[in-house]
């Protein structure tokens, strides 16, 4: 009985109370320590200067449906309906061939903001080419800044509906500066990772 009567003791329930709200309290300090320490990075603070753009085009006029794809060294694909990873990729141009579009220009362009290192990857995805002849020709250009300089630049063909290709990929070292002997074009999928 005497289990019973503790368990329904006011004191022991106000003791439990005020134990409740110190334990509460802690955990409010401690979440706002963290925020105080690590402060959520603002979108506001991502570099607006471009370090490396990245530029397709394909005949004017046509319908086809390029997309421009590129994955950086965070493994967030960056392309159609997914326009930027973190602060590095970001896609500021898509062009649907003639759907929505005043201008015959076909031209898409990713730009790398930041010269995060790791591994960069370009390919192409010929989304639809409704009913234009293939293979369709497009030109691609990688261009850094500076002494970088030109990353690639050549004609790639697109031979078929849905095809991706790896046009380039590339390494940046712990400073930023590209590696040229890393240079090579070996096949990676962007679209898997979507
Ligand atoms: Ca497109």
């Amino acid at each position: 009985m005497e289990f019973f009567e503790e368990e329904i003791d006011p004191a022991g329930v106000a003791f439990r109370d005020v134990l409740f709200l110190m334990v509460l309290s802690l955990v409010v300090v401690i979440f706002l320590l963290t925020l105080l320490i690590n402060p959520i990075e603002k979108t506001d603070e991502v570099p607006m200067r471009t370090e490396i753009m990245i530029e397709v085009m394909w005949p004017s006029g046509t319908k086809y449906d390029v997309d421009l794809w590129a994955m950086g060294p965070d493994k967030t694909p960056v392309g159609w309906g997914v326009f930027s990873a973190g602060p590095v990729l970001n896609l500021e141009r898509d062009d649907r061939g003639m759907i929505n579009d005043s201008s015959s220009l076909n031209y898409e362009l990713i730009t790398v903001r930041k010269r995060e290192p790791g591994e960069y990857t370009v390919n192409l995805h010929l989304y639809n080419n409704f009913g234009e002849p293939l293979p369709v020709p497009i030109n691609v250009k990688v261009t850094g800044k500076g002494d970088m300089g030109e990353i690639y630049s050549g004609e790639v063909l697109l031979e078929r509906r849905k095809q991706e290709l790896t046009v380039v990929r590339f390494t940046l070292d712990v400073d930023g500066t590209l590696m040229r002997d890393t240079i090579n074009n070996l096949e990676k999928s962007i679209l898997t990772h979507r």
